[in-house]
């Protein structure tokens, strides 16, 4: 990194490093990989504003891959080690890059309060279903029943939803999105490298060697027409291969309706909000499975709210303008008293 920042315009190659990628060939992350460096140069920023922080996993690895600086931390720890960059250098771009095991398992308590905290980073959370490092286990989002080397009867745990737990920590940007949809994936990190405050993004990623094709059923080629639901803000929520499908809700209770049949029409369906005042309308598609329902693809929900490190900065800024402190006066202070 260095001066030639200042002169070439930044490409896919200014983000690639020199090294060797270790993932197993045909692993989702390189496509993932592959996106993020392409999105990045559009934004106009230089490459050594950028950090990219994992915590442990594969998909943890993904630092090393990067042209920036990066910190391949501990385990469920990248958020935290993330806020901490963030709010001491409010000028970088943090992006945190976590595993279902990684975020949801032992990092779970940390990824919830940096998505409270509305941390102004993005956080990418490769979803296989599986720890893939460890050769295998089931993670907090393999299906009930998922047998694996550490559940040889099957799994007894029930799964999280992680756009329901993202939504449920009122992160203030929700998507969803695909390895094998590229250009699904690009808009939505387009949207994310966006947003001020946290941005989380699931992405279905495929672990060939220990879950492959988890995610076929859903953005399988042939299927994903009639199983996935792209959210567009502004449009209505219409799916399948002619886009006859589309998605009615009355109250609470959401229900899959073909236009034309049974007098319904486009005008009774659901116009997809992403700005949606109302936290519960997100929460409620973060609930679509297959088979009753196709699987919401993009932005659930994106909303305007002051950021963590902004409002810290802040305070370190007015408490700089009241002068220089006087450490013993502080240390003496009126909230100090002598034991005797
Ligand atoms: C404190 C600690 N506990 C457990 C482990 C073992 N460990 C390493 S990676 C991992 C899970 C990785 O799964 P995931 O986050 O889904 O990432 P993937 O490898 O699938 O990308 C575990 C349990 C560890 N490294 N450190
Ligand atoms: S074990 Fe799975 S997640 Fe890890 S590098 Fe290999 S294919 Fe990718």
């Amino acid at each position: 990194m260095g001066a030639e920042n200042d002169i070439k315009p930044l490409t896919k190659k200014s983000f690639e490093s020199d090294q060797d990628i270790r993932w197993c060939p045909g692993c989702g992350d390189y496509s993932i990989l592959a996106f993020v460096q392409r999105v990045l140069p559009e934004m106009g920023i230089p490459k050594e504003k950028y950090v990219f922080v994992s915590g442990i996993g594969c998909s943890s690895r993904f630092p090393y891959y990067m042209n920036t600086y990066g910190l391949h931390t501990i385990h469920g720890r990248a958020p935290t080690v993330a806020t901490g960059i963030k709010a001491a250098n409010p000028d970088l771009q943090v992006w945190v890059v976590t595993g279902d095991g990684d975020a949801l398992s032992i990092g779970g308590n940390h990824f919830i309060h940096a998505l409270r905290r509305n941390v102004d980073i993005k956080i990418l959370l490769f979803n296989n279903k599986i720890y893939g490092l460890t050769k295998g286990q089931y993670s907090p989002t393999s299906e009930f029943g998922k047998k694996t080397k550490s559940t040889p009867y099957g799994s007894v745990d029930y799964p999280l939803d992680p756009i329901s737990l993202a939504l449920g920590s009122e992160a203030s940007f929700v998507a969803r999105t695909a390895d094998n949809t590229p250009k699904h994936l690009t808009e939505v990190l387009r949207r994310a490298a966006h947003h001020k405050g946290s941005a989380f993004v699931e992405i279905f990623q495929n672990c060939i060697i220990f879950n492959d094709g988890a995610f076929d059923p859903i953005t399988g080629k042939e299927v994903r027409d009639d199983n996935t639901l792209l959210l567009e803000h502004g449009k209505p929520l219409l799916f399948g291969k002619d886009k006859k499908k589309g998605i009615r809700i009355k109250g609470f209770d959401p229900e899959v309706v073909t236009v034309g049949e049974n007098g319904v029409t486009e005008a009774d369906l659901v116009v997809h909000n992403e700005n949606n005042p109302n936290p519960a309308y997100a929460f409620l598609l973060s609930r679509f499975n297959l088979p009753q329902f196709p699987v919401p693809m993009g932005v659930f929900r994106q909303s305007e709210r002051y950021t963590y490190d902004g409002l810290l900065n802040d305070q370190v800024d007015t408490a700089l303008s009241m002068g220089k402190g006087d450490i013993k006066k502080l240390i003496h202070g009126p909230s100090t008293w002598t034991v005797e």
